[in-house]
């Protein structure tokens, strides 16, 4: 019966992991057909014994029925498991008291609460997929977050089963000196065969999306934190041996996080110990296990010689965004994964928040709107739009996208700003008080912030059910002789690709629209106007009275709505807002309207064959800018830098990357040479600062510094070629080595080589440095990229085993508008080429890759076709992974 019990548990291995066999289904999972589990989980008790090939993992599950079902079947969950032996009570089942399917084991006949235990063996060594149980950089780690936890062991592997755990780790002592679990460790002994074995418990019930295991030769970097209550809590920071010196950052960060976190929510830890680990293969940024965070290497790991200023930035806010879930996301979680959004838009929108209190509120408003419109506004428009709570997926790892992260974070901030800061901290507390330790919708989130503040909320449910992005035009009359002046605001959405859920019926949604009016004389804001105007109908027109003169209005402030806003503006009015706004956001974004329109018109120009000519009006402009002293300098290095060619794209009716790309340089070195000897002090001032230094006002002025130098490369000159590859040479940071590196990387000049060689050189053995010269050349706007590329790819450094390493060459390249859309189609071979290469590893990565595909209706009939075909054969190769699968099928339709 045993032998039978393998086997058959075997044959349910495929040898490709997620790949639809024939008898697989692709049945997508539907938000309508939710239903609570048959059974409840009181408790868990796992053992691991790790070995490379064949670790066994025990699980000893208390279940009890669900009060409100009756059945006396129970649904585990499970993928790649070879099953060893499964007992009820103490007794080992038969094979006709339990069945085997795809994807998991069905028990027949339970009673009311009984102890499960089951015996798997898994594989570490050879789980490239990043999920479940793997190895990396010789250490174990874990992955479970969406639906990881069934690919170590059999288990009601949904959020809403919280239960506590209890881990008892065993491995070889030598290779594994640490090892580590959530929660508390309550003990540790050496075994008699070379091994030792250490038991984690963690007293908060929790989803098993959020278990972790960590073990292997690491190092730990200490700190402590004194909460408001005045307990310790010990920091640690788990990292390979080498890289032991490059944790004081993310230490300080999360020390400064959990401060934040009890300063503005009044949220305190709730463990004694809270750790880090960093890890070099990872699909994400970072995952929130309870008490045991496990960190791709990018987001902990820097030293001023080896990331750049944003990386520290990057570093301090993912730091701080696994740390916010703990209380929004593992202490209330969600009910089901269509619920994501509701751990992940709070969690984005706060970490948000933080950043904006660590450095600039304005600077960090505007980079989070310009990554909206490059990234989520593009998947909103095409075949994988969604609403922020989808309704429906075939492989749940597509779905952590910009929509759910980034637009459900908008749609909290339109809470906060309907509410202010206080309105929203009491639909916060209120939302713990009534579900702490629970697992809820996006509804319970939505009723806890209107109960708290007496008001209705029902219309933003449309938020949550509705794709795409609306489009708010907005038209203006001005009435002398009344003196008022009048907005008058239209919501509408734009057609989407056919049979996307969420796109039949839209309605109007409510639309907080900060607006202001500024004397035009004077150029002042006009005080008794200015505030939030709520749209919550398709159309409405809002007066404002006791006017002298036709003010200029200043619309959709701060960015508060997610929203594309329409709205006819002369050019005069927006340099006029370029240079007066009160508004940090609309006076950048008056700047970036203004340059749009003149883009797109130079675009045009281009494909007319017509001489092109900078703007006058523009070149005034940005002159000002570049003058006006009154600014910080990071805002100033935003305020001056050009749209992108992606988000240029967008507001053309067939995207012409070719055209774009040249009227984008055309206005880069005109500008250049309109304003060299104002750009050629600045740059020298800026570069006089001596020593690195990392305080902000030193950040902001490399940031301007490199914007600036950025220009003046673009004159390629013998001079500025120089001046660039002097920074390079000489710089004591990487932020400057990089930027200068990059300006490098687009021109055909021998200091080009000779940089990226000794940048190599210098590098070689650090990976997140190598991954960054990966990408310089990868985004290079040279036209010989693709082969660049395509050589690349052979270099001994490259691997299609380290995610990391993989978007830093292909990931890079489909950014890169004008290479990856080459006119003969070579651009998306070589992108559909590594999608197969690597599908059946790694099915996460590649569905992340393949969706640079998804806006190919936008182009040309010619590119069009190429794309279609590369995912008509994408879609055609046998055994193709499910998520893979999703988003080629979704693209096709
Ligand atoms: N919850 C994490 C993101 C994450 C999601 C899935 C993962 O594996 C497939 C890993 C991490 C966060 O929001 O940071
Ligand atoms: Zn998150």
């Amino acid at each position: 019966a045993i032998s039978a019990q393998i086997q058959r548990s075997q044959s349910t291995q495929s040898p490709e992991p997620n790949s639809l066999t024939a008898t697989q289904s692709i049945q997508p999972v539907l938000r309508s057909d939710y239903q609570p589990p048959a059974y409840w989980i009181d408790n868990v008790e796992l053992d691991f014994d790790l070995d490379p090939r064949e670790t066994l993992v025990t699980a000893r599950i208390s279940v009890r029925r669900n009060a409100q079902q009756s059945s006396s079947t129970l649904d585990l969950a499970g993928e790649n498991l070879k099953l060893q032996s499964v007992a009820v009570d103490g007794k080992r089942l038969e094979q006709t008291q339990y069945q085997l399917r795809d994807g998991g084991m069905t028990l027949l006949d339970l009673p009311e609460s009984c102890v499960i235990e089951t015996k798997v063996l898994v594989s570490p060594v050879t789980n490239k997929s990043l999920s479940g149980l793997y190895q990396t950089s010789g250490n174990f780690c874990t992955q479970c977050e969406a639906v990881g936890f069934r690919r170590i062991t059999y288990f009601l592997d949904r959020p809403d089963v919280m239960t506590t755990y209890r881990v008892t780790i065993r491995a070889d002592k030598q290779t594994c000196p640490v090892m580590l679990s959530n929660g508390n460790r309550i003990s540790q002994r050496d075994l008699d065969d070379g091994r030792h074995e250490v038991v984690w418990e963690d007293p908060f019930p929790k989803p098993s999306y959020l278990f972790a295991l960590v073990a292997g030769n690491l190092k730990c970097h200490r700190g402590t934190f004194t909460t408001r209550d005045c307990r310790n809590v010990a920091l640690e920071i788990w990292v390979e041996p080498q890289n032991i010196d490059k944790c004081e950052h993310a230490l300080v960060s999360l020390q400064k996080s959990m401060k934040w976190d009890e300063d503005v929510f009044g949220l305190q830890y709730d463990l004694d110990i809270y750790m880090i680990v960093a890890v070099n293969d990872f699909n994400m940024g970072a995952m929130e296990n309870k008490g045991l965070n496990v960190f791709n290497s990018k987001y902990v790991l820097a030293l001023p010689d080896t990331a750049t200023d944003e990386d520290y930035m990057l570093i301090e806010a993912v730091i701080a965004h696994e740390y916010f879930h703990n209380w929004t996301g593992n202490r209330v979680t969600c009910r089901d994964w269509f619920q994501l959004t509701l751990k992940e838009g709070l969690t984005v929108f706060r970490d948000q928040q933080f950043t904006a209190d660590q450095t600039s509120a304005a600077v960090k408003r505007i980079d989070d709107v310009s990554g909206l419109r490059a990234g989520q506004f593009v998947e909103d428009s095409g075949p994988m739009a969604h609403p922020i709570r989808p309704e429906s997926y075939i492989s749940m790892d597509n779905f952590y996208t910009a929509t759910v992260y980034r637009k459900g974070a908008e749609i909290i901030r339109m809470y906060h700003t309907i509410l202010g800061a206080e309105g929203f901290r009491r639909g916060m507390d209120l939302y713990f008080q009534r579900h702490d330790n629970s697992a809820v919708t996006c509804d319970d989130f939505r009723a806890a912030m209107a109960d708290a503040n007496n008001v209705n909320f029902d219309l933003f449910d449309r938020w949550y059910s509705q794709a795409g992005t609306p489009e708010l035009t907005v038209s203006e009359a001005w009435d002398a002789a009344k003196g008022e002046y009048a907005l008058t605001m239209t919501q509408s959405y734009p057609p989407l690709p056919g049979g996307n859920p969420g796109t039949e019926g839209r309605k109007p949604v409510p639309l907080p629209v900060r607006v202001g009016l500024l004397d035009a004389e004077s150029g002042e804001e006009i005080e008794q106007h200015g505030g939030v105007v709520m749209l919550q109908t398709e159309s409405e027109t809002y007066t404002f009275g006791g006017l002298t003169a036709k003010p200029i209005a200043s619309v959709l402030r701060g960015f508060s709505a997610p929203v594309r806003l329409r709205m006819q503006r002369s050019n005069q009015d927006l340099a006029f807002l370029m240079a007066h706004d009160t508004d940090s956001f609309n006076r950048w974004d008056a700047g970036q309207t203004l340059a749009t329109k003149l883009l797109l018109d130079a675009a045009t120009g281009v494909k007319n064959g017509e001489k092109l000519k900078l703007s006058q009006e523009f070149s005034d402009a940005f002159g000002r800018v570049l003058s006006d002293d009154s600014v910080d300098e990071a805002f100033k290095a935003l305020a001056l830098t050009l749209p992108r060619e992606s988000v240029l794209g967008q507001e053309m009716d067939v995207i012409d990357p070719d055209s774009l790309h040249t009227a984008r340089q055309f206005y880069r070195t005109r500008l250049a040479e309109t304003f060299q000897s104002e750009l050629t002090a600045l740059y020298k001032n800026l570069a006089a600062d001596g020593a690195y230094k990392n305080d902000q006002k030193s950040i902001n002025r490399r940031r301007l510094k490199n914007v600036v130098l950025a220009y003046l490369s673009a004159l390629e000159t013998p001079e500025s070629v120089s001046l660039v590859a002097d920074q390079f040479n000489q710089a004591d940071n990487m932020t400057d080595k990089q930027a200068a590196l990059s300006l490098l990387a687009n021109l055909d000049v021998p200091a080009r080589d000779e940089a990226l060689t000794a940048f190599y050189k210098k590098y070689q053995s650090d990976p997140l440095v190598i991954d960054k010269w990966f990408a310089v050349q990868a985004v290079s706007s040279r036209a010989d990229t693709i082969e660049q590329v395509k050589q690349l790819t052979t270099h001994p450094d490259f691997s299609v085993d380290n995610p990391n390493r993989v978007r830093s060459l292909i990931g890079a390249f489909t950014q890169n508008q004008v290479r990856f859309h080459q006119a003969d189609g070579a651009g998306y071979k070589l992108l559909a080429d590594y999608v197969l290469k690597i599908e059946s590893a790694n099915p996460q990565l590649a569905a992340r890759l393949v969706a640079a595909f998804n806006s190919y209706r936008r182009f040309d009939e010619t590119r069009q076709t190429q794309m279609q075909n590369e995912l008509k054969r994408i879609a055609e190769h046998p055994g193709l992974c499910k998520d893979v699968h999703e988003i080629v099928q979704r693209a096709l339709h």
